[in-house]
């Protein structure tokens, strides 16, 4: 092990000690629908539907406000509620990506019309995934979500993230759905974060990772 190694110890020790104090809590999703390969979405229909329903996809979002949290995100988890006949396949299971969306989304139209905003909502920056089956009864989906979807509602205030189902078998005549015959009101769509009340703003990371090299630069200089 050399020095280098050994200095990265209290940086890792500094981190964990930052969410010594937290407490969960759960807010519902503040928009769910969905965008079909058209573009086209109907903001007055909260469904969620994701998949291929007679030739179309269709792909799903959820926006989430963190902005009501006294403090900073420091881990969450979607739960998504599946009502009985949510799923449709000939498959056993399909397999749902969730991924950041970063195209800007006006909720307050009367329908979204945007191929780009599809394409976002099963493209770019995953940040959770799940094997989704046949369920006889109403089930809840529950996805834990990477950092990079934390630092984005810790940074941003709200977070929308897309669900696209990523084993669709291009074959138009088979139907393959997850989120059918679903409503997006009230709570069928939550987020479980843990909050960390004494949080202070965290540095993206491309700056860390600057500001970690600038440190280690500082010091392999006074060593010499
Ligand atoms: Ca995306
Ligand atoms: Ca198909």
């Amino acid at each position: 092990m050399n020095y280098k190694t050994l200095l990265l110890f209290p940086i890792i020790a500094m981190t964990s000690t930052a969410h010594a104090q937290t407490f969960p809590q759960t807010i519902n999703a503040s928009q769910t629908g969905w965008v079909d390969e058209t573009g086209f979405g109907n903001t007055g229909n909260s469904n969620y539907l994701a998949g291929e329903f007679e030739g179309t996809e269709y792909r799903n979002y959820f926006e989430f406000d963190f902005s009501g949290l006294f403090g900073l995100v420091t881990e969450a988890t979607v739960n998504i509620t599946a009502p009985a006949g949510a799923f449709s396949s000939p498959n056993v299971a399909e397999i749902l990506g969730i991924s950041l969306v970063e195209t800007d989304v006006d909720f307050s139209a009367s329908s979204l019309n945007s191929v780009d905003l599809f394409n976002d909502l099963g493209n770019g920056n995953f940040v959770g995934s799940s094997i989704i089956t046949s369920n006889g009864t109403e089930d809840v989906i529950s996805i834990v979500l990477s950092q990079d979807f934390i630092d984005r509602g810790n940074s941003n205030g709200t977070v929308i993230i897309g669900g696209s189902v990523l084993s669709l078998d291009n074959d138009s005549s088979t139907t393959e759905y997850v989120f059918g015959n679903t409503f997006g009101n009230n709570s069928a769509v939550t987020l479980d974060v843990t909050v960390d009340p004494n949080g202070t703003a965290v540095p993206e990371p491309s700056s860390s990772l600057l500001l970690g090299l600038a440190g280690l630069t500082l010091i392999i200089k006074r060593k010499r």
